[in-house]
């Protein structure tokens, strides 16, 4: 609960400060203008730093109260203030409408508008039309409170009011509070009131108090992903919901950020990347049985370029395969001779791999010489089965 006085006596401090303010150069009509400067100035050089919902139009009730303002013959400022049915002119339709666009740091700038029929100036009967128009400067305090759903603000601004015939600038400023409603917070119950601080003799100042909706719209979605650019971790580039608005390529639900295969689709423990089948590594390895190399030398047959083209085929789709090419040799000759040209016919087929294009840090070639036969070198089906490139995957 609002505890009217200390609410009385804190606004009290902040009005006196604004009268005692104007006091010396009492011309409304320069404040007005200085107001008016001022609040444009700022919009243009205020960075638009968009909140959730950056636009809000509202509407609802107004009551308007000449009483509580130091002004002769009425009371002292704040005085009776909330002697509602005696001094309040409550409009009791749709009387006030205003929009706004937030322009960053907790400020938003906008319009307000509203009418009412006065029947009463304090505890003398009336009978008066009533219009204002204002511009707003409104700072919203709960950006610096942080709480859920209730927001306090302060507003300034300049104005200008028409009481039956005759119409007058004026300083605004005032204060309120909005309930936000619902799960996204874009509709909200507000409650305000403006002091307006008018400067000519025939002007008069009065309190406007207001009751109505706020609608929030106007969300930003830069890449239009559904995400809007407050809640999307990649607010440049269209993404997934599930993702918070950042996108997954290969569709195997990780995003590219976290996928180190970002257009193949593997699995969550390979990061990303997909995982070689037992098939292809066997496959790879019927491959490299069947490269067939000059005798006593590195260099491939043509015949074998479709083995290569094979093994390519495989490998391309694996990126991030970590893969250690081995050769190996049958028995003739020396066991020195058979180890480098193990070795230089392993790397006679990364040769071939990284000139068709894949990465040169994927591959490791090794030989083994004569060292790990797989068949007998006794005879020439043996010999042949351990002439061959083994390939080893570690991902
Ligand atoms: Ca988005
Ligand atoms: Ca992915």
């Amino acid at each position: 609960m609002v505890n009217p006085y200390c609410f009385n006596k804190r606004f009290f401090v902040l009005f006196s400060s604004l009268e005692k303010l104007k006091a010396p150069y009492y011309n409304e009509k320069k404040l007005l203008l200085l107001t008016t400067f001022l609040i444009f100035n700022f919009y243009f050089q205020t960075q638009a730093q968009s909140e959730t919902y950056p636009w809000q139009v509202e509407m609802g009730i107004n009551a308007v109260d000449v009483y509580p303002t130091g002004q002769n013959p009425y009371g002292e400022l704040f005085e009776d203030f909330f002697k509602v049915d005696a001094h309040w002119n409550i409009s009791p339709f749709l009387s006030y409408i205003g929009i706004s666009n937030y322009v960053g740091r907790g400020f938003s700038l906008g319009f307000r508008f509203g009418f009412n029929t006065l029947t009463k100036y304090g505890p003398e009967p009336a009978d008066a039309s009533y219009f204002n128009a204002d511009a707003i400067i409104k700072y919203n305090i709960n950006t610096l409170l942080k709480w859920n759903r209730v927001e306090p603000y302060l507003e300034f601004g300049g104005g200008y009011s028409i009481f039956g015939e005759k119409g007058d600038g004026s300083f605004n400023a005032g204060a309120g509070i909005a309930y936000m409603l619902g799960d996204k917070k874009r509709v909200g119950l507000n409650l305000g009131t403006t002091y307006k601080a008018t400067g000519t003799s025939y002007g008069i100042k009065h309190f406007q108090h207001i009751l109505g909706l706020q609608f929030r719209f106007g969300e930003v979605d830069t890449d239009d992903d559904g995400v809007i650019d407050e809640e999307d971790q990649c607010p440049d580039v269209p993404g997934l919901v599930a993702f918070d608005g950042c996108p997954d390529r290969d569709g195997d639900g990780i995003k590219d950020m976290n996928d180190r295969c970002p257009d193949n689709a593997g699995t969550q423990a390979n990061n990303g990347c997909p995982e070689m089948e037992q098939q292809q590594r066997e496959t790879l390895n019927v491959l490299g049985q069947v490269l067939l190399f000059k005798f006593n030398s590195y260099s491939i047959i043509p015949d074998s370029i479709d083995a290569l083209e094979g093994i390519y085929e495989i490998l391309k789709e694996y990126p991030d395969a970590q893969v250690v090419v081995t050769g190996h040799t049958d028995s003739i000759g020396s066991a020195e001779f058979n180890m480098a040209l193990s070795e230089m016919r392993a790397q006679t087929v990364v040769n071939y791999l990284i000139k068709r294009g894949l990465n040169p840090n994927q591959f490791t070639a090794i030989g083994k010489g004569e060292t790990e036969p797989v068949a007998s070198n006794k005879t020439e089906d043996g010999r042949k089965a351990n002439r061959r490139v083994s390939f080893s995957i570690d991902q």
